[in-house]
């Protein structure tokens, strides 16, 4: 190993988006760097070539000689850390990095970062609305939308980033000026060695962050605090000093903080507990970065939802349709079968299966029971589900979406929702969990 060649020479370990920004980012200051993707033809392959084409690509299986000539990679979040070839580069001093952390090196204004299992794009997004309305300059971004390097610019006041967990066991050192994880339930046990690990991986949000959000309803978002650190919490409950919460007043609940109530929740577009709790974690992150709550209480009266996110597709003889593709894990799944089955006068038709990730869906038993009149069964790990579900619900299994939503229209009756939440990932059968929705959309749409 030449000392010259170790000296200053990067590897971008992974191809795709935040690749990409790796690429553009080493590229527009003179650093060297490499490109290595353990698939034959990555994506962006193509757009390497033509814009880059002085730069050296290894497709295919990893070579540890090659990863040990940088003295720093920068692995993709899709690729795990655990992966052989890595771990031997890291044994030989090789520094195993990522795009978060030259973020955070190269970031000049303050950063919120939110992680969690789930919300975490419904509340980055309101963050950025939140400072939007306050009149800041805010880049939004991360895990969704732009990736975090394509954000940098001096132009920007606040950054709010979406943080998964992948993107946070390769940072070392986030020094946000405000960090959350929302929640922690079980999700991508296929990449973890369980729950424990997971939740490490996302705990490391907190590193160097100057102060916290945590959830008072679920004790494994709470950090451990150094003494005398500014901390401030969310939760359904009612607020104390410090905590943003419910309050009821006249009969009505409001959005409160501390001893003051700030809105009545009736005044929120997205329905549901869990996005009162989600508005109140949003309120907790502005307010630690000094957002006036005139401009945040009216970025929550405004916002719609994301699109994928329990979003109305139609209504058809008296069923309304939803698409919750977003819906990758359990914990989301349960949060719309709950929030959603509250909501309407008759039962659910739910639609789920796909990349269960190693899940355990016995959570599912009794809320499907509760709110479903069937579940339409796809995917590679329908199997896993159908037992965990024995025989609460009928079940129906279905070779494709398409056949799921024919399905859906025959067993729904006037007043259900049909709602396609299928606590999994995409990847068996679509190329994202957005695709998935898109399909979902369009065939309830083309039912006459
Ligand atoms: O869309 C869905 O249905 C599921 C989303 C999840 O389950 O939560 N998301 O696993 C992780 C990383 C996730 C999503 C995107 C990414 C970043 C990738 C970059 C490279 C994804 C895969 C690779 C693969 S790199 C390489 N060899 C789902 C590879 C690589 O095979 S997620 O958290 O060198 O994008």
């Amino acid at each position: 190993m030449s000392l010259i060649a170790s000296d200053h020479f990067r590897i971008v370990v992974g191809l795709g988006k935040s690749g990409m920004s790796l690429v553009r980012f080493l590229a527009n200051r003179g650093v060297s760097f490499a490109v290595a993707d353990t698939r034959e033809n990555p994506p962006e392959l193509a757009t390497l070539r033509r814009d880059y084409p002085q730069v050296d690509v290894r497709c295919g299986e990893l070579d540890v000689e090659f990863l040990c000539r940088a003295d720093e990679l920068y692995v993709s979040p899709g690729l795990a850390l655990a992966t052989p070839a890595l771990q031997a580069a890291a044994a030989r001093g090789v520094k195993l990095s990522g795009d978060i952390e030259l973020f955070a090196r190269n970031a000049k204004a303050p950063i919120v970062a939110i992680s969690g299992s789930n919300a975490k794009s419904t509340v980055t997004t309101l963050v950025g609305e939140m400072a939007a309305a306050a009149g800041k300059r805010v880049a939004v971004g991360g895990n969704l939308g732009t990736p975090a390097l394509d954000l940098l610019s001096d132009d920007v006041e606040l950054y709010v980033m979406e943080l998964s967990s992948f993107q946070l066991e390769t940072t070392d050192h986030l020094g946000a000026e405000v960090a959350t994880v929302l929640n922690v339930s079980e999700d991508h046990m296929d990449r973890y060695s369980g729950l424990p690990a997971y939740h490490l991986a996302k705990h490391r949000i907190f590193r160097g962050a100057r102060q916290v959000v945590f959830n008072r309803q679920d004790a494994l978002t709470r950090p451990l605090l150094g003494e005398g650190m500014p901390c401030w919490s969310f939760g359904l409950g009612v607020p104390d000093f410090k905590g943003f919460g419910l309050r009821e007043e006249n009969g009505e609940k409001y959005l409160a903080f501390e001893f003051q109530s700030l809105m009545p929740v009736r005044e929120l577009k997205i329905r549901g507990a869990h996005n009162q709790a989600n508005a109140l974690a949003a309120l907790a992150l502005g307010h630690a970065v000094g957002l006036p709550f005139d401009a945040m209480l009216s970025a929550l009266r405004t916002f719609a939802g994301l699109e994928h996110r329990c979003q109305w597709v139609r209504d058809l003889d008296g069923v309304a349709w939803y698409n919750d593709s977003k819906a990758t894990n359990v914990g989301a799944a349960l949060a719309a079968i709950e929030g959603l089955g509250a909501d309407i006068e008759g039962k659910l038709v739910l639609i789920a299966g796909g990349d269960g990730k190693g899940a355990d869906f016995k959570d599912l038993r009794d809320p499907v029971a509760a709110n479903c009149r069937a579940v339409v069964l796809m995917g590679r790990d329908c199997e896993l589900i159908a037992q965990a579900l024995g025989d609460a619900v009928p079940l129906v299994r279905v070779g494709s979406l398409d056949e799921a939503v024919h399905q859906c229209r025959a067993l729904a009756q006037p007043g259900d929702a049909v709602l396609l939440s299928p606590a999994c990932a995409s990847f068996d059968m679509f190329k994202n969990y957005e695709e998935r929705g898109q399909l979902f959309a369009r065939a309830a749409e083309d039912l006459a």
